[in-house]
Formats: structure tokens, C-alpha cells, sequence
């Protein structure tokens, strides 16, 4: 290892890489701001240009891009006829090279400033990404550094004369996945900004850009292994969520948690009024929210209510401030099974927490998952996996407070029922299809998921709100089939009073004729919430 090339964006730990290199006996090259940091650690540094003999040019968009360097680092040390090459040419060979790129990701999602067209097309690497590929593809001789935090091992393997086949291959990979995910960034500013996308059309070749990937234990089940793949293309970090949350507490997070506290977290995040929505298994189980007569804890205790036994062991989810009253209620609450034991959660989830709420909270249980995230970006791009490829689409945005409901029988529905079916509509949208949702008075009375057919979904929906059923309004995520019928039918006979579906089938004259003869309200939202 006799010489290093040194061009870092990044600056961060470079005095303490810089000096073990020199201390290691490695001559150390570096383009403009990178020497000047150097040698301001008094430590000897080359300039590039008097590697290169040629001036750093075009406001420095051509600086490393020349044959004294790119030979230096492609040339095959083992080939005799590479070494002539050099000789021929007195070109020296680089063996480490440390760079790391323009802050393009930083510049375009800069919350204070967003850049100029000019200011974010300067800020794409082309010099960096050059030599990191030349680096990495020559690996059996030359080690590529693109991230501060392997310049500790490197400085190690360096000192220690331990650099094997195994590290440098490693860090090749890196360095390629650096060099992808900054592509697929600059890709993804140019197809959201330049204007020539349809808008809401989605990126014909679609990138994730990954920047890092958690471990988890197992996957759903514990003989599967599984990681969590953190999307850091530029639009979802516009969004938050679960990826972004904060961990205040509890057991690590496993696969199924993130599949459910973002399933309660996005269910929660679509109802305006505050509210509480548990979740379990994905499926929103309960749900109320804060109204005249009810306050945040009465709306958790409703939320709890609604379907105890599934409630205990689910995430519970808020869209406000859990403040130290709700904490206690959400230590103490006990089952409505028993009155005695204590319910038992996986997570809980909020935007935000006061300092006592969070301490309270601690108190639960040594597991408890404590969650606080950010708001979700409701136009990010939601990802299925196939055999064989992905499927993309933009995430489906409508709620029941933005679906306009279209009167379509004779009877009409109070404001209060109207109000119950927006709530009715919203949650219906996060259950698994065939979907069913009843709700009254601000709260979930039952839902139906899963079902392969609606006239189940329908039956468990009432089965569940029982009695309560009577006024109540239904939400059905899909129109009424060939089994409507049954569907409506049921629906009218349990009493419920007001029926929103999104309409569109054949049959709908028959839903409409079934409610007109139980004088049950009817309203159709031409919206589908298929959630497969
Ligand atoms: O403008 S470039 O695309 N052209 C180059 O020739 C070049 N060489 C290095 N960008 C180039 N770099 C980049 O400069 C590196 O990737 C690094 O991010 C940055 C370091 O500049 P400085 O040392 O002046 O701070």
C-alpha cells in the first residue's frame, strides 16, 4: 500500500483515516477541498493536478478524470505488459482509494432550501463515481472506500498487513451498491422534476435505492430469515412512517410488527378527527375517535371495546400526542374478558409523546414496543412482490372524508350516520378484502376481512357489532355482487341503518330496490378499496 487517493464529499473522520494512512507509510493524493483539509492536519498531501500535471478544470467538473489516475488505479499489477504501460507512461499505481460523492440525496431534499436546477445537476458525481467503479472492478489490487465507517478496519488491515481476498471483495460490493443507490436517486430527481412524466405516472424502470439493510430474527416465522430493506428513494423519504419511526423502548422489532404497526399506522393516519385504531394481524380490529362525549382515553378504551380478544396482543396505534392520562390508561386497562388482567400489546405508535406519557408508558412491560414516526406520505408508491418481479402502484389515497358519497335509494342518513359511514369508509380501506366495516357513534362496532366471499365478511361484520348493529352504517370496499341479496339484506335485517358501497355492478338495482323496501339509506362512492 504505497499510495492513497482521497476525494471525499464527506469529510466526516477523515483526519483520523488520513493520519493512520501517512502514520502506515501510505502517500496520500487529494482533490481540492479534501487536501486542504489534509493539510490543515498538517499531514503531506499531493494535489491532484501534479499527479495528473493538468489544472483542475470546468469549475472542477474534470479534476480526477485523466489517465494518471484512472491507469494508477486500473492497471493490473500482476500483468506484465499493465506495468510496462505505466512505466512507459510514469504513471504510479493507486492502491487505496476513499472517496465518497456529491451530497446529491442531501441537496434535492434539503427541508430549508431547494436547490436550482443548476444547483442539483452540479451536484451530480461524475469524477467520484468513476473512480469507485475503477477501484472496485481492479480489487484484487486496490481497496475502494466509499463509507467512514469501515475506516477503522481499513486503517486495521492496512497496519496490520491483513488485507485479504475477503475484505477487498467486500468492500467492492459496497462500493457498487454506493455507486447504484446514488444513480437511482438522481434517476428518480429527474423522472419526478423534469417534467416530462405524465403526472402520477410511474417510472418506467423502476429503482429502489437501498441505502441499508436491518437484520431481523426470523421473518413471519421464525425458521424464515429476514431483513428490512429501508427505501430511501427520495419520494418515500418525503413520507415517514415506520421506516423512519424512533424506537423509545421494548423488544426489537420483528417482521410482523412492521407489517402491523405500519398497517395501523397508515389506518390511523387517514382519520382526521384524533383517534385510536388497533390493529392485529393488519386487520384494523378497533377503532373510535375522539368526539363530544369522548375523550382520547374513552376513544382508546372503545378502540379496545370494539373486539377485546383480538385487541390483546395487536398494536395500538394514535394520530396525536399520548400524554401521560392516556399512558396510565394504556398500563392499567383491564381485559373486558375479566376485568383483571391487564391487556398486552406488541406496540404502541404515535406521532408523539410527552416526556411523562413516554416514562408512564416504559412502565407497561420491559417488551413494549414504543413507536414514534413521522406522518405517512400518502402519494408514496406502494411495492408487492410476485414470483418473478414487483408490482407498483401509487397508494391509494382516498379516505371516507374525501370520497363523495352519492345518494342512491329513497331513505336518507342522519349527520351523525353520515359521519359514521366516512369512519366506516376510511377503516373499510385498510381491511383485507372482502372487506366490511359498521361503525356508530364515532367507533368500530365490527369488521369482516378476508372473507373469498363478501356475504361472510358481511356475516362476521354483524355477528360483531350484535345488537349495536341497529342505526349503524356499513362500508363495503367492493359493490355488492351477485350475492348482494344476501349482503344487503342481512345488512338491512341487523338493523343497520345506512349502506355505502362504491357501486358499479349490474345488480346495483337490486341493492337499491332491498334497501328502499327496509328504508335503509344507500350510497354508492364509485371509489374501490380492493386490498388483496
Ligand atoms: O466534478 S466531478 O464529477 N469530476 C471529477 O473529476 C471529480 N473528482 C472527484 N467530481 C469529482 N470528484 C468528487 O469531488 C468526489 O467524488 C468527491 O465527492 C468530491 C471531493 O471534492 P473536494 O476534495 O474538492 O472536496
Amino acid at each position: 500500500m504505497k499510495r492513497a487517493l482521497v476525494s471525499v464529499s464527506d469529510k466526516h473522520n477523515l483526519d483520523k483515516l488520513a493520519r493512520r494512512l501517512h502514520d502506515a507509510g501510505v502517500q496520500l493524493i487529494s482533490t481540492g477541498g479534501s487536501a486542504k483539509f489534509i493539510e490543515a492536519q498538517s499531514l503531506p498531501v499531493t494535489p491532484v493536478d501534479e499527479v495528473t500535471n493538468f489544472p483542475e478544470m470546468l469549475d472542477g467538473r474534470v479534476k480526477t478524470l485523466h489517465p494518471a489516475i484512472h491507469g494508477g488505479i486500473l492497471a493490473r499489477r500482476g500483468m506484465p505488459e499493465h506495468v510496462a504501460k505505466l512505466e512507459e507512461h510514469k504513471i504510479d499505481t493507486i492502491d487505496v482509494v476513499v472517496v465518497n460523492l456529491y451530497p446529491f440525496r442531501a441537496t434535492v431534499t434539503n427541508p430549508d432550501k431547494t436547490p436550482t436546477w443548476e444547483e442539483a445537476v452540479e451536484n451530480i458525481d461524475i469524477g467520484g463515481p468513476a473512480m469507485i467503479r475503477a477501484a472496485a472492478k481492479n480489487h484484487d489490487d486496490v481497496l475502494v472506500v466509499v463509507d467512514p465507517a469501515d475506516y477503522d478496519e481499513v486503517c486495521d488491515a492496512i497496519e496490520s498487513k491483513s488485507v485479504d481476498a475477503n475484505l477487498r471483495r467486500r468492500l467492492a460490493w459496497k462500493a457498487f451498491q454506493h455507486c447504484a443507490a446514488y444513480d437511482a436517486s438522481v434517476s428518480e430527481w429527474l423522472w419526478d422534476n423534469a417534467g416530462f412524466a405524465e403526472p402520477n405516472s410511474l417510472p418506467p424502470a423502476a429503482v429502489i435505492p437501498v441505502s441499508q439493510s436491518v437484520p431481523l430474527r426470523y421473518g413471519e416465522n421464525p425458521h424464515q430469515p429476514a431483513a428490512f430493506y429501508q427505501d430511501d428513494s427520495l419520494r418515500e423519504n418525503a413520507g415517514g412512517g415506520v421506516a423512519r419511526a424512533v424506537q423509545h423502548h421494548g423488544k426489537e422489532m420483528s417482521y410482523n410488527n412492521y407489517l402491523d404497526a405500519d398497517a395501523a399506522y397508515s389506518c390511523v393516519s387517514d382519520i382526521k378527527e384524533d383517534a385510536c385504531v388497533i390493529v392485529k394481524h393488519t386487520n384494523p380490529c378497533g377503532a373510535a375517535v375522539v368526539g363530544a362525549n369522548r375523550d382520547l382515553l374513552e376513544a382508546y378504551r372503545c378502540a379496545v371495546r370494539a373486539d377485546h380478544i383480538s385487541a390483546f396482543g395487536g398494536i395500538v396505534a394514535f394520530n396525536t400526542t399520548v400524554d401521560a392520562d392516556l399512558a396510565r390508561e394504556i398500563r392499567e386497562f383491564r381485559s373486558p374478558e375479566d376485568g383483571e388482567t391487564r391487556m398486552f400489546y406488541e406496540i404502541v405508535i404515535a406521532p408523539s409523546y410527552t416526556p411523562e406519557g413516554l416514562e408512564v408508558l416504559k412502565g407497561k412491560s420491559k417488551t413494549l414496543r414504543i413507536l414514534e414516526a413521522p406522518p405517512r406520505d400518502a402519494a408514496r408508491l406502494s411495492w408487492r412482490q410476485v414470483g418473478g418481479g414487483f408490482l407498483a402502484q401509487s397508494a391509494d389515497d382516498v379516505t371516507g372524508d374525501t370520497a363523495s358519497f352519492e345518494k342512491a335509494a329513497e331513505a336518507t342518513a342522519t349527520d351523525e350516520q353520515m359521519t359514521d359511514l366516512r369512519l366506516a369508509w376510511t377503516i373499510v380501506k385498510h381491511v383485507k378484502s372482502n372487506a366490511i366495516a359498521v361503525a356508530k357513534d364515532g367507533r368500530l362496532l365490527g369488521m369482516g376481512s378476508g372473507q373469498p366471499n363478501r356475504v361472510n365478511s358481511v356475516r362476521i361484520a354483524l355477528e360483531k357489532a350484535g345488537d349495536e348493529a341497529k342505526g349503524a352504517s356499513l362500508a363495503s370496499d367492493a359493490f355488492f355482487p351477485f350475492s348482494w341479496n344476501d349482503s344487503v339484506e342481512k345488512a338491512c335485517q341487523a338493523g343497520v341503518s345506512v349502506i355505502a358501497h362504491p357501486g358499479g355492478s349490474m345488480r346495483d338495482s337490486d341493492a337499491v330496490e332491498c334497501c328502499d323496501k327496509y328504508g335503509v339509506a344507500l350510497f354508492t362512492t364509485g371509489v374501490r378499496h380492493f386490498k388483496h
